[in-house]
C-alpha cells in the first residue's frame, strides 16, 4: 500500500520580497507593504520576518507598525483609480509557478504564492537511481516527530534529520519514509532554483495528502522545509489545536469544538464514523473522521491558472457605501479591473468565464454574494449585470441605501476555453506525463464556481461534468473511495489572495438569496436558446458533449466505459484510483493509518 507525496510550496512574506526585489536596498531591513494610506497609514498586508521580529502583524495599521518598529520601511502597494493594482504581485507569482513547472510534477496554483505538488510519480521515477540521500542534501529540512536536545538549533536539526534518514529504509522502494527522503531532496533542489531564478525564497510542508503539507508547511518558516512522517501524525495531533487545520479554521471548527468538548485534533479520533456523520451529516462527518486520522483524498488537480478572477475594495466605517450612485462609481471601478484583467487572461489562456458573482459586506465579518450567468466580457456590461445582481438583494429606497455597504466584490469565474475545444477535450482523454501538462488541459478539467461561497465541492462540475456524472453513477466503488471535502469550508485557498482582504480565515457565508434565481432565463452563448440562468452549466456541458461526441465519432456513453482504465482517464485523476485509492484501497489506508493510532 503506497501513500501519495504531496508538497506545499509557500512564498515568504511574498508581497515585501516583490517589493525588496524592485527595490534591493530594502533587503535585510523591516518592511510592511501597506495599502489604502488615507487613515492611519494604510492597512498592513505583508510583514516580512524582520518587522515581524519587532512585533508588527498583518492586521495592524502603518501607524501602528511605525510605533512598535520605527525604523520599519512602509511600501505603498501601486494603485490606480484609488484602488489596489496587484499586478506586480500575480506576474511575480506566475515566475515562480514557471520554475516549478520544470520540476517533473503535478502543480496545482492554490494561490498567488502557493501552489500544491503531486510528487509521488517523480519520487518513483527518481527512487531507482537516487544515490544516497544524506543531511547535505537536506540543509534546510525538519521533520516532524525528530527533535534533538542540542541547545544549538542548527545542529540540532543536523542531528534529527540524520535520525530520520537512519530510520528509512533506502532498501525499500516502498517505503513512505524512503520515499518523503526522497520527495524532500527534491523540493530543496526546487526551493533552491526558484531562489537562483527569481530572488525569492520560499517554505514548504511534504507530507501524503493536501492538508497535512499545508499544515506542517508553516511549522518552519521563512526559507524552510517540513516533512511529516505518517507515523507521525498522531504525534502531530496531539497538540494541534483544531482550528489550526485548513477547512477547520471558521464556523465547522467553532461547531466541532463545542459540540464535542474538544480542542486538540488527537480528541477527534475518539469519535465513530456514525456519530461524526449524525452530528454533522454524513459528507462532512466522514471528511472528520478520515483527517481525524490523517487522511485526506483531495487531489492535486494540474492547474496553473487561477479558478477565478476577481478584485474587492473595502468601505470601513464612515466611507461606506450609502447611495446608488456611490455603489455604481464603485461597481464601475471593479469592473474596469476584472476586464482588464480578463483580457489579459483571454490572451494568455483563451477562456471566458460563465459566471460573475458579487459580493458584499454590511458589517464586519458578514458577508452576502449573489451568482449570475455572464455572456458578455466588456466593462460596461459587468458592471450593468452586477448592478442588477446586486439591486436585487440590497434595498435601495429614493437612491439611498438602507444599510451601507462596507465591501464590494466582483469576480468571475466558472471558465470555459473558446478555440479548440473539441481538440483539448479529447488531449484531455489522452495520459500524458505530468510535466506535459498545459494549461489547456487543465481549463477544460474543473472550471469551479468562483470562490466566494467557498463549499469545497468534492463533485466535479463543468464541461466534464456531464461525462463525470455518468462515470460516477458507473462506478459506485470510486465514489464510495472519495470523500468530500466539508461542506462549510472556510479558508479561500484555492484562489488568488486578494489584496484588499482584510482576513482570509474569514467565513464566507452563503448567500441564501442566492436560491430564488429558478426562473431567471439567458440565452444560451453557444446556441441562443432560452435555458434557466441555474440550468445554463448543465446545458453547456451539453454542448462539450456534443463536440466530443463529434470529435472521437461515436456515440457518447461509450466513451467512458464502465470501468475505466487509469490510462483513459485523465491525468489528474490518477489517484482517485490508483494504488492509494483503488478498490478497498480507503479502508486499507484507515486500517494502514490506523494501526499508528492504536500503538499510543
Ligand atoms: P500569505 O502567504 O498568507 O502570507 P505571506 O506570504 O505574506 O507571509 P508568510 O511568509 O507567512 O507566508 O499571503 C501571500 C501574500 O498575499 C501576502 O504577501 C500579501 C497577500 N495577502 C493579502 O493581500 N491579503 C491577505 O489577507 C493575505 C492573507 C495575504
Amino acid at each position: 500500500m503506497r501513500e501519495r507525496i504531496v508538497a506545499l510550496v509557500d512564498m515568504d512574506c511574498f508581497f515585501c520580497q516583490v517589493e525588496q526585489r524592485i527595490n534591493p536596498e530594502l533587503k535585510g531591513k523591516p518592511v510592511a507593504v501597506v495599502q489604502y494610506n488615507k487613515w492611519r497609514g494604510g492597512g498592513i498586508i505583508a510583514v516580512n520576518y524582520e518587522a515581524r521580529a519587532c512585533g508588527v502583524t498583518r492586521h495592524m495599521r502603518g501607524d501602528e507598525a511605525k510605533e512598535k518598529c520605527p525604523e520599519i520601511n512602509l511600501v505603498h502597494v501601486p494603485s490606480i483609480n484609488d484602488k489596489a493594482d496587484t499586478s506586480r504581485y500575480r506576474e511575480a507569482g506566475k515566475e515562480v509557478i514557471n520554475v516549478i513547472c520544470q520540476f517533473n510534477c503535478a502543480v496545482q496554483r492554490a494561490s498567488v504564492d502557493e501552489a500544491f505538488l503531486d510528487l509521488t510519480e517523480a519520487v518513483d521515477k527518481r527512487i531507482g537511481g537516487e544515490t544516497q540521500v544524506s543531511a547535505d542534501h537536506l540543509p534546510s529540512t525538519h521533520v516532524v516527530g525528530f527533535e534533538s536536545q542540542l541547545e544549538n538549533k542548527e545542529e540540532g536539526r543536523s542531528e534529527a534529520v540524520q535520525e530520520w534518514l537512519r530510520k528509512s529504509d533506502a532498501s525499500s522502494e516502498d517505503d513512505h519514509d524512503y520515499r518523503l527522503v526522497v520527495a524532500a531532496k527534491m523540493v530543496e533542489e526546487m526551493r533552491k532554483a526558484i531562489f537562483t531564478q527569481t530572488g525569492f525564497t520560499c517554505s514548504a510542508g511534504i507530507a501524503h495528502n493536501k492538508i497535512l503539507s499545508k499544515l506542517v508547511c508553516g511549522m518552519h518558516k521563512p526559507n524552510q522545509q517540513t516533512v511529516l512522517p505518517i507515523s507521525k501524525v498522531p504525534f502531530l495531533y496531539e497538540t494541534l489545536p483544531v482550528k489550526k487545520v485548513r477547512l477547520l479554521g471558521g464556523k465547522l471548527g467553532d461547531t466541532l469544538m463545542e459540540k464535542l468538548g474538544i480542542n486538540y485534533m488527537s480528541e477527534l479520533e475518539k469519535f465513530s464514523e456514525a456519530e461524526l456523520c449524525q452530528k454533522f451529516e454524513q459528507r462532512n462527518g466522514q471528511w472528520l473522521y478520515n483527517i481525524a486520522r490523517g487522511i485526506d483524498n483531495e487531489e492535486v488537480e494540474a492547474r496553473l491558472i487561477p479558478k477565478s478572477i476577481g478584485c474587492c475594495k473595502r468601505f470601513p466605517g464612515k466611507t461606506a457605501l450609502k447611495t446608488k450612485q456611490e455603489l455604481e462609481h464603485w461597481i464601475q471601478e471593479l469592473a474596469v479591473e476584472v476586464c482588464a484583467r480578463l483580457d489579459k487572461d483571454y490572451e494568455e489562456n483563451c477562456r471566458r468565464p460563465r459566471n460573475l458573482v458579487v459580493q458584499w459586506s454590511v458589517e464586519v465579518g458578514s458577508s452576502n454574494s449573489k451568482t449570475g450567468f455572464l455572456s458578455h466580457f466588456d466593462q460596461p456590461s459587468l458592471a450593468r449585470d452586477a448592478m442588477i445582481l446586486l439591486c436585487k438583494s440590497i434595498s435601495i429606497e429614493n437612491s439611498k441605501v438602507k444599510v451601507p455597504i462596507q465591501f464590494l466584490g466582483l469576480s468571475v469565474g466558472k471558465f470555459t476555453e473558446e478555440r479548440n475545444k473539441a481538440n483539448s477535450i479529447a488531449k484531455f482523454f489522452k495520459p500524458s506525463s505530468a510535466s506535459e501538462t498545459k494549461v489547456n488541459e487543465t481549463i477544460v478539467s474543473d472550471p469551479p464556481v468562483p470562490e466566494v461561497k467557498q463549499e469545497a465541492p468534492p463533485i466535479k462540475t463543468g464541461p466534464m461534468s456531464f461525462f463525470l456524472r455518468n462515470l460516477k453513477k458507473k462506478d459506485p466503488e470510486k465514489n464510495d473511495a472519495r470523500v468530500a471535502a466539508p461542506q462549510t469550508s472556510v479558508e479561500s485557498d484555492e484562489d488568488e489572495k486578494e489584496s484588499v482582504k482584510s482576513d482570509s480565515d474569514k467565513d464566507v457565508e452563503t448567500d441564501k438569496r442566492c436560491q430564488g434565481e429558478e426562473e431567471a432565463e439567458a440565452p444560451c452563448p453557444q446556441c441562443g436558446k432560452s435555458v434557466k440562468i441555474l440550468d445554463m452549466s448543465e446545458h453547456l456541458d451539453h454542448h462539450v458533449a456534443q463536440e466530443l461526441h463529434k470529435e472521437l465519432n461515436q456515440p457518447v456513453t461509450p466513451v467512458i466505459p464502465p470501468q475505466p482504465s487509469t490510462s483513459a482517464l485523465p491525468k489528474k485523476r490518477k489517484y482517485t484510483k490508483s494504488k492509494t485509492q483503488s478498490a478497498g484501497g480507503d479502508a486499507k489506508k484507515i486500517r494502514s493509518i490506523q494501526s499508528f493510532f492504536n500503538k499510543k
